[in-house]
């Protein structure tokens, strides 16, 4: 844990280039998520005034599962009272299920956005798999969660900027180049510019696309502005506001549903469990580090899509096949010390094992995006910091359960 000294002083206010021109109002969405908390801080940091919506339903699905995140996390009051004991910065909370409009729109008329950063749905593919009751349950969050939103902007803050969290996953692995939301077709002798084909692999994949195609209808009936980030797998523990004080981590699944690829892999090196890699491994995925993300969120709102745009941004820094993160990290655990196999599991998933895959991703660098890259990244550093938690490792939530057959 780095000193609060080091990095954020009480009342210090940090210029990072990417966010250095206005403080906004700023509404999360989802904000005491994986990705939504660290940038709950990241944006405070930055000057601006934050607002957080949250209700919990990342924890309740857990504690349906039987899981829980391997960093000890703190309830939201508590890390909102750390962050003001340290930084002396606010960040306003709301606890609300999103679904519900009339909560909804009250918080936007008592917080007037003017960017909004919607992170507020259930992000795990398995989860929307396990049978009939979870698929309507994570397609009626996600999709009634975002049409709320986007009648929210209309009726209450029109003008406000829509940041809103897509995935790769939308496109699938088609055999052709993916290019960042629109494609031009040639077509009969006549070409227009249209949404890019999606081929989703999961009811919760599929969720991002109707909000996708919700969003552009918004925009393109009502005139309102959006960013569609489609992003990649995020991996890493620590942003530098987490790494503040225990009281300000943020969450890291490891198990068969929340957990993401590179992030179990750390788990696993550190138990002792063999790597599981997912059939053959060759699917090719993006990938980004969570500090990536925070800077990805900053130049979409620094730079805000066009009244009437829906702007759609490949949000990751490369790409990877299965295989080849799991012998990342492998060669990191052997070179601390543990013993690692990798194991070849009967794929739980029905997606391609063998696929072209070539995503064009340079928007988010024009604006200034500086990946920190994996191979820069100290994965060593990672499998330490998960082998501080090793003692919450819950053994029997790693293998995989939830078949897509
Ligand atoms: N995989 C393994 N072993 C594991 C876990 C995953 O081989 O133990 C494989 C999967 O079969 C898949 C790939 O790794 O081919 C990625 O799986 P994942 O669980 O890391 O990620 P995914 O289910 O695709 O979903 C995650 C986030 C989701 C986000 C998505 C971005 O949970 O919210 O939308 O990454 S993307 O993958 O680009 O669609």
């Amino acid at each position: 844990m780095r000193a609060a000294s080091q990095l954020l002083p009480v009342g210090a206010i940090v210029t990072v280039s990417y966010l250095r021109r206005f403080p906004l109002r700023i509404l999360i969405l989802g904000g005491d998520g994986y990705l939504g908390w660290p940038t709950a801080m990241h944006l405070s940091a930055a000057g601006h005034d934050v607002a957080v919506v949250d209700d919990f339903t990342r924890r309740s699905m857990h504690q349906e599962r039987g899981t829980s995140s391997l960093t000890p996390i703190a309830p939201l009051p508590d890390r909102v009272s750390a962050w003001r004991e340290i930084t002396g910065r606010d960040v306003e909370m709301h606890v609300a299920d999103i679904t519900d409009y009339a909560s909804l729109r009250s918080i936007f008329e008592q917080t007037r956005p003017e960017g909004i950063v919607h992170y507020g749905e259930i992000p795990s593919a398995p989860y929307s798999m396990i049978d009939r009751d979870h698929a309507a349950y994570v397609q009626q969050n996600n999709v009634i969660g975002t049409l709320n939103v986007l009648w929210a902007m209309r009726e209450v803050a029109p003008d406000s900027h829509l940041v809103k969290l897509g995935t790769m996953g939308e496109y699938g692995t088609p055999n052709i180049d993916i290019e960042e939301g629109y494609i031009e077709i040639a077509h009969k002798g006549r070409s227009d510019t249209m949404l890019f084909p999606k081929q989703p692999g999961s009811f919760y994949h599929l969720t991002k696309v109707h909000d996708s195609n919700n969003i552009h209808f918004a925009c393109r009936m009502w005139g309102l502005r959006a960013t569609d980030l489609n992003q990649g797998v995020v991996y890493g523990m620590h942003t530098d506001e987490t790494q503040l004080d225990d009281r300000l981590l943020t969450r890291f699944d490891y198990d068969e549903l929340f957990g993401t690829a590179l992030n179990r892999f750390a788990v696993q090196a550190v138990l002792g469990y063999p790597l599981t890699v997912y059939g053959a491994g060759h699917q090719t995925r993006g990938f980004l580090d969570i500090r990536d993300t925070m800077q990805c969120i900053a130049l979409a709102l620094a730079n805000p899509a066009q009244s009437g745009e829906m702007r759609v941004y490949n949000q990751f820094t490369e790409t990877f096949s299965v295989m080849e993160l799991a012998e990342v990290v492998k060669e990191a655990a052997v070179h601390l010390g543990y013993e690692v196999e990798i194991d070849h599991l009967d794929n739980p998933r029905i997606e391609a094992e063998e696929h072209y895959f070539n995503p064009v991703h340079t928007k988010l660098l024009d604006l200034g995006l500086k990946p920190h890259l994996l191979s820069e990244t100290l994965v060593e550093s990672m499998i330490s910091g998960v082998a501080d938690y090793a003692d919450r490792i819950q053994i029997d939530s790693i293998a995989p359960k939830t078949k897509w057959r």
